[in-house]
């Protein structure tokens, strides 16, 4: 693990900068284990939990968008999922977050909202289960631009229950140098981090700094999305990423970062508060990865996720606040 890099720099030099996931696959009939390992640990990293057939028909699907997406190299096989080199790729996709490819997408669903994802999530919390219409999906590409900037989910969804669940799902066997999901042992116990980033929210503005209210209110009236200038005129309650660092905040939050080398059928699933993040894909091939939302159906949802077209973090979601 020591050559893992963050934007091109080595994430750690000691061999306690990292550590493995501890796998919970010896448990997963066990309840009362598995919440017991969730408080402690903050996530359950369960190999082979999914059907592997199942996750390849998405990945097919999501390899055909990028192909025809002219992401690929189509020298290899596209499954295979080689990307063009930096030099021969013309910019056709916009960056590594890419929801297209899990809109329409029947295959991709089986796996997330059907089968044994349903399944564990109804055993685990004892009860129906609902989950997130919208789902996360990204497409990775070589090099260190892409690699995910350290956060915890709370900040994008805390508008409903905090008893959320995101599973990161993999769509293809990720070995250490292509860059899968790291989290930040210990951190989702860590009561400072809860009560400040903890508790901010990326839709909340400052209603009571300058003309913030009328900006937003524009917006809304002339039913259109803020344009990147108003964006950057407004004060927000949170940026979302805890820092653009994840070697910096490591050394600030304490723990070490945990990963593991993924295979397709994997699951990985962590709570609102525990920091993550990932290395840089220093492979040839696209990392492709889904994040999607469950939680007890008997509890709120956070609306801005809800729906044939929900709101995300658009103009519909957006909320003053007194700062
Ligand atoms: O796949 C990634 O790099 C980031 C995923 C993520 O942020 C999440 O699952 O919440």
């Amino acid at each position: 693990m020591l050559d893992l890099t963050y934007r091109g720099e080595p994430l750690g030099r000691e061999q306690d900068d990292f550590g493995q996931l501890t796998r919970s696959d010896d448990c997963v009939t066990d309840r009362e284990e598995l919440r017991r390992r969730f408080e402690a640990e903050g996530y359950l990293y369960i190999p082979g939990l999914l059907d592997r057939d199942e996750v390849l028909a998405a990945r097919t699907e999501v390899m055909q968008r990028l192909w025809d997406a002219g992401i690929l190299d189509k020298r290899h096989p596209m499954i295979d999922g080689i990307a063009l080199s930096e030099a021969e790729y013309d910019g056709a996709a916009t960056g590594p977050f890419m929801p297209y490819l899990a809109k329409n997408n029947a295959a991709l669903e089986k796996v997330l909202y059907d089968g044994p994802m349903i399944r564990f999530y109804e055993f685990f919390l004892g009860g129906p289960v609902s989950h997130f219409d919208y789902t996360w999906f990204r497409c990775k590409r070589p090099g260190r631009g892409d690699a995910t900037t350290p956060h915890c989910d709370i900040v994008y969804m805390s508008r409903g229950t905090k008893d959320l669940y995101t599973s990161w799902t993999p769509f293809g066997d990720v070995p250490l140098e292509m860059g899968g999901l790291m989290v930040l042992e210990g951190s989702h116990r860590n009561q400072d981090l809860k009560s400040s980033y903890g508790s901010t929210d990326v839709d909340l503005y400052c209603s009571n700094v300058g003309d913030q209210d009328a900006v937003v209110q524009q917006a809304r009236d002339e039913d259109r999305e803020l344009t990147t200038e108003e964006r950057q005129s407004i004060q927000w309650n949170s940026t979302g990423a805890y820092s653009s660092d994840a070697i910096g905040a490591r050394r600030e939050l304490g723990g070490r970062w945990l990963t593991s080398e993924y295979e397709m059928g994997d699951l990985l699933l962590f709570s609102m508060y525990l920091m993550h993040a990932s290395s840089d894909n220093r492979s040839n091939a696209v990392r492709i990865s889904s994040d999607s939302r469950y939680q007890l159906a008997s509890q709120p949802q956070d609306e801005r996720w809800i729906g044939d077209d929900p709101p995300a973090h658009g103009i519909r979601a957006k909320r003053g606040m007194v700062c």
